[in-house]
Formats: C-alpha cells, sequence, structure tokens
C-alpha cells in the first residue's frame, strides 16, 4: 500500500501538503536597532523521503537562511550559513535558540513581540520544489 502511494506521489510531482509538519514556531523579539533576528521551530517529515529546507522568504527580511551554531576550541560561540537543513524520513529537526535557526537578516521591519510575522520556507523532497507557508508569532 506504501509503495502504491509512494508511485503516485512520484508521478504527480508535487510534494503533498501534510508531508513537513511545522510544530511550534516563533520568531525572536529584537531592539529596533537590530539588523537581524531568527525564527525558531521544530519541523517534522511525515514521508517517505528526505526533505530539505533551503531557506525561504518573509515581507519583513531581505533574506532568510538556515544557520547553525558553532562553537569553538575556545568556547567562543559563532554562527555559519548553511546551504539548507535536511529532515530525514519519518524524522524531525528542531531548531532551538543556541542551536539550528532560520536566520532573518536585512530587516526592513522590527519584528515586536505580540506580532504575527508571514514566513514562506522553501522545501525540496525528491526532486520536488516547494513552499510552506507560516504565520508565525514573535516573543
Ligand atoms: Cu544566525
Amino acid at each position: 500500500m506504501k509503495k502504491i502511494l509512494c508511485l503516485f506521489l512520484l508521478s504527480s510531482g508535487v510534494l503533498p501538503a501534510g508531508d513537513l509538519k511545522v510544530v511550534d514556531p516563533w520568531i525572536r523579539a529584537v531592539p529596533p536597532s537590530s539588523p537581524a533576528t531568527a525564527a525558531f521551530m521544530t519541523l517534522v517529515n511525515s514521508s517517505e523521503h528526505p526533505i530539505t529546507v533551503s531557506g525561504g522568504t518573509s515581507p519583513i527580511a531581505g533574506e532568510v537562511k538556515p544557520m547553525i551554531t558553532t562553537k569553538k576550541s575556545d568556547g567562543v560561540m559563532g554562527m555559519e550559513l548553511v546551504e539548507s537543513f535536511s529532515i530525514p524520513a519519518k524524522g524531525r529537526r528542531t531548531l532551538e535558540p543556541g542551536g539550528d535557526h532560520f536566520m532573518l537578516m536585512q530587516l526592513m521591519e522590527v519584528p515586536k513581540a505580540g506580532r504575527t510575522i508571514p514566513l514562506v520556507l522553501t522545501t525540496e523532497s525528491d526532486g520536488k520544489t516547494e513552499s510552506v507557508t507560516l504565520q508565525v508569532p514573535v516573543r
């Protein structure tokens, strides 16, 4: 049954809605002078294929990119842009403060606590590109 479903999805050319679930997304409120902020969430892949998320778009930011947090040998924390986040088949990936996140750069508007910000993520699975639109609370 699962094999038949998978073949059907392959031929349809569309990543079905619901394959990538986004749990508890939020954007960090920042002071007005801040050039960037971060979005956190848990990405849950309910499909039989790995899903990658290469970033996205938001009306408040010039760029939305996946970033990881790094720690140098001297203990200094830093951040590094990565090509994408991958979520294994039937797996999940948690983006949280001090770890992975989406960086919202070149802020055109400062996200204030209590607001809700649209965020569109670009996903790829099995060679097909899709987008997932989120309404993300700021806190
Ligand atoms: Cu960052």
